[in-house]
């Protein structure tokens, strides 16, 4: 069993008042970390470590100098990736090819940051005095202050650096929060910036949970500038009560119950392909997943049938097994959630074309926290499964008529993170992609990312938009300068 501890002011240390929680692994529910708990006097303690980093050494370097250094995280990064997947892998529980993936974000994070600080331009004005001599006004960019990072479980790496690579790059600090479920990437990351000379104070990590304790110290706390967060609607919206005392600026992304648009002269090979990936990457634990599936009626059955084939094939196991696709949900407790789900579909009504409930797991593994992945069909739009985000593997399929309708039917949800529209028909694709309610509509693809487009949800999925220049909005403030010549 492995001890983490918080990384704070560049050293890795113990909660002042000696509280440990345990970290079960999501494979067999056995104890694997034990993990210390950050205390209030420990977030007073990165936050006002994080403070004096940004008036010393870490303000003090030019942006060149940082970006340099962030560059050099990235390598490290690399250098050490089989340890970031290992740790990962151990938290969640997610194969190692989808964990490969998700932990190259890692890297990606900080040098696609390091290049767009490099590279953003600013606006500059020519003003007209009345005294015919004219004013020049141009704008620079300042780091916000200490930024504080609450994070969720599911790609704990990705998620986590997406938020620290570019706060850095634009001169900040900050102190993460680390999900209780995942702590693991988090403290390799501390070991990253020492070795790599990151200034101590710039990074900082308080593990423990959200409210009354390490996730509340962190956003009440006065000496943290802006907090960014990505977890649950429900969560976001108790962080944007907290920085409301201080009129701090929030950036929330949130939840999603994101539908997939399927038109009947679509590709069915790469519809099946996407939907799949959708629909259960992940075990079905990304917030940009499919869990609506909209499928123009002369093509439902067909489409229904192919999912179920593929489905089936899914190989659910154990991680580090290079043929498994499927590995458990995160925790039994999520599982529970889950399975309470697919209960609901069948008290509803729904026609399980299949899954629905926990696979046999050999040995210890039967203590997991694994479920099938699961297709309904037959629910009203507004059955519970097809309201609530679950965050399993499983959708409900749906048949529709007509492109008003689906639009509509799409956009009957309290959320707007993601969708997917699939057709061969281009005037089609960009009519329905522009009417979807969502912060980002895949044509004919899901989860395709270039790291300078803007990502954020619409509705109850998230407030601000990140992402190459649109992170400069949240991570910096924009300074007009007026020189009267
Ligand atoms: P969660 O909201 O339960 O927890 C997220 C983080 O917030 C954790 O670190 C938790 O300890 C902390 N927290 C909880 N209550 C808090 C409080 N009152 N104050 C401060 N911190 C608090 O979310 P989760 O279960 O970890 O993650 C799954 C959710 O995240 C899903 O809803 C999913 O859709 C969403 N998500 C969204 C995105 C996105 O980009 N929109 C990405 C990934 C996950
Ligand atoms: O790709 C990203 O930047 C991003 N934020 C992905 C979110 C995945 C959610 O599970």
């Amino acid at each position: 069993m492995i001890h983490i501890r918080n990384f704070i002011n560049g050293a890795f240390s113990d909660g002042s008042e000696g509280k440990v929680f345990e970290k079960r692994s999501p494979l067999n529910n056995e104890v694997i970390a034990s993990i210390s708990e950050a205390s209030k006097s420990d977030v007073d303690i990165a936050v006002a470590s994080a403070g004096a980093a940004l008036k010393g050494p870490w303000g003090k370097m030019t942006m060149e100098q940082r970006v340099e250094m962030l560059c050099a995280v990235a390598d490290e990064i690399t250098r050490r990736f089989d340890d970031f997947v290992a740790a990962e892998v151990a938290d969640t529980g997610m194969p190692q090819g989808v964990s490969r993936h998700m932990c190259a974000r890692g890297a990606a994070n900080f040098k696609v940051f390091a290049d767009v600080v490099k590279n953003v331009p600013t606006e500059f004005f020519e003003t007209a005095t009345p005294d015919g001599r004219g004013a020049l006004n141009y704008a620079i960019r300042r780091p916000v202050g200490v930024v504080g990072i609450v994070c969720p479980w599911n790609a704990p790496l990705l998620l986590m650096t997406w938020k620290v690579g570019p706060a850095l790059a634009c001169g900040n600090t900050v102190v993460v929060k680390p999900s209780e479920e995942t702590p693991q990437t988090a403290a390799l990351l501390g070991e990253v910036m020492n070795k790599v000379g990151i200034p101590a104070g710039v990074y900082n990590v308080v593990n423990g949970f959200g409210p009354a304790s390490t996730g509340e110290f962190l956003t009440t706390h006065p000496g943290v500038s802006a907090i960014t967060f990505t977890g649950e609607t429900r969560t976001g919206a108790a962080i944007m009560k907290a920085a409301a005392d201080g009129a701090r600026p929030v950036s929330l992304e949130m939840g999603g119950k994101n539908a997939a648009i399927i038109f009947a002269d679509a590709d069915l090979d790469a519809v099946i392909e996407g939907t799949m990936r959708s629909a259960f990457m992940n075990t079905g634990q990304v917030c940009l997943g499919t869990e609506r599936v909209f499928v123009e009626r002369p093509l439902f059955e067909k489409f229904v049938a192919a999912l179920k084939t593929a489905a089936e094939k899914l190989k659910i196991g154990v991680p580090t097994d290079p043929s498994v696709t499927m590995g458990p949900l995160i925790s039994r407790e999520h599982q529970g959630k889950v399975l309470s789900y697919y209960k609901k579909a069948v008290a509803e009504g729904a026609t399980v074309v299949t899954g629905g409930g926990i696979p046999d797991m050999p040995g210890d593994l039967a203590n997991g926290a694994w479920v099938q992945p699961t297709i309904w069909t037959g629910l009203l739009d507004t059955a519970t499964v097809c309201t609530d985000e679950i965050f399993g593997p499983c959708c409900h399929v749906f048949p529709f008529d007509g492109e008003d309708e689906v639009i509509e039917r799409a956009n009957n949800t309290a959320y707007g993170l993601s969708s997917a529209v699939w057709t061969r028909d281009l005037a089609r694709a960009h009519r329905v992609a522009a009417q979807v309610e969502a912060g980002i509509v895949w044509v004919n693809s899901w989860f395709l990312r270039d790291l300078r487009t803007a990502f954020g949800g619409a509705k109850n999925s998230g407030i601000g938009r990140e992402g190459g220049v649109h992170s400069l909005e949240f991570y910096t403030e924009l300074k007009n300068i007026c020189v009267k010549l």
